[in-house]
């Protein structure tokens, strides 16, 4: 038996569940990772020795943290019209992260039976991300096959709040199939009108002629993993910006308080949505806060 290439579709407790040429391995990882603080993904593509033991880790395009996925083309974020809210904020993070790492963001507005996409939508008018409205109870198979084509040919993750409706959706798509999956799905708690985090790990799934990634859904997503050393960058992962950078006079410009902005002159014109460039600041101001680990630890020796 010869080394053999695979992808890890699964993690969980050290314990990682890699498809090589059709078959199932159960792997653990070298010792060496994590002596060079590298943790095998879910998405990573690695060579399997023949003791299933993962020996390499082959060059990621891309990998997060949360979700923890590696290899990533397209971030499907997942909101609810209701239950739960959607939290735009929370919506702009992750548009912000795929942009950051290079991976095509799609918005789904799920739950379309609950409210009305009108207000998100005109949020992301001007956004020129993919945008679906869906109803994983009442979609036709029309709307299941356009869906599905969205994940063809590539490897996408789902991201967004627990109670959402990403584990329903990935059902939809499996059925849509004439498949089972039985990804667990989970009713929101109707005292405090949130998911109960009913998916605990990432797992990826081969559908739709894909590779489709379910998720736990996450609370809080702070900047505090991202390298975003020079905040300056944050503007450029806002596209709809790019048209109006070039009307700001500072070249330097942080778009936040310059006289001559152009971001801020398309603020006041409704060219850019308002919310968005609330996100903008926001994320800004929480970046500036950010110290990365090892500074902190630093500083904390000047103290003493
Ligand atoms: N009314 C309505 N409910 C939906 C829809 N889609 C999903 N749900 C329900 O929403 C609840 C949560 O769905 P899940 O698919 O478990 O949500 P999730 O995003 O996977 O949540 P986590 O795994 O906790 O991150 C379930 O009770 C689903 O039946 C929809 O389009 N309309
Ligand atoms: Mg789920
Ligand atoms: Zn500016």
């Amino acid at each position: 038996m010869t080394e053999q290439q695979g992808i890890i579709i699964k993690g969980v407790g050290g314990l990682y569940t890699v498809v090589c040429a059709g078959n199932t391995l159960e792997c653990r990882a070298r010792g060496r990772f994590r002596r060079e603080l590298l943790t095998p993904a879910v998405g990573d593509r690695v060579v399997v020795s023949p003791e299933h033991f993962i020996t390499e880790i082959l060059p990621r395009k891309n990998s997060l943290i949360r979700p923890a996925v590696a290899n990533i083309d397209r971030l499907f974020i997942v909101a609810a019209l209701a239950e739960p809210d959607p939290d735009v904020f929370y919506l702009d993070k992750l548009t912000v992260i795929a942009e950051y790492y290079g991976i095509e963001p799609v918005l789904i507005f799920n739950k379309s039976d609950l409210g009305d996409p009108k207000g998100i939508l005109s949020v992301y008018e001007r956004v020129p991300y993919k945008k679906i409205v869906l109803c994983t109870e009442t979609a036709d198979a029309e709307q299941v096959s356009l869906l599905a084509g969205e994940f063809s040919g590539r490897t996408s993750a789902f991201a967004g709040y627990s109670g959402v409706g990403k584990s329903s959706i990935l059902n939809l798509l499996a059925r849509h199939e004439g498949r089972e999956l039985n990804a667990q799905t989970g009713h929101i708690s109707q005292k405090l009108r949130r998911g109960k985090h009913t998916t605990r790990h990432v797992e990826l799934f081969s559908l739709c002629g894909g590779y489709i990634a379910d998720t736990p859904g996450f609370g809080s997503l702070a900047f505090d993993y991202f390298n975003l050393k020079d905040r300056r960058l944050l503007a450029g992962c806002f596209p709809e910006f790019s048209a109006y950078v070039k009307g700001c006079r500072f070249h330097d410009c942080s778009h936040r308080k310059e006289k001559e902005c152009g971001v801020r002159e398309a603020v006041a014109s409704g060219e850019i949505s308002p919310s968005r460039y609330e996100s903008f600041c926001r994320m800004y101001e929480e970046m500036g806060e950010y110290r990365p680990w090892k500074e902190k630890t630093d500083s904390e020796g000047e103290r003493k």
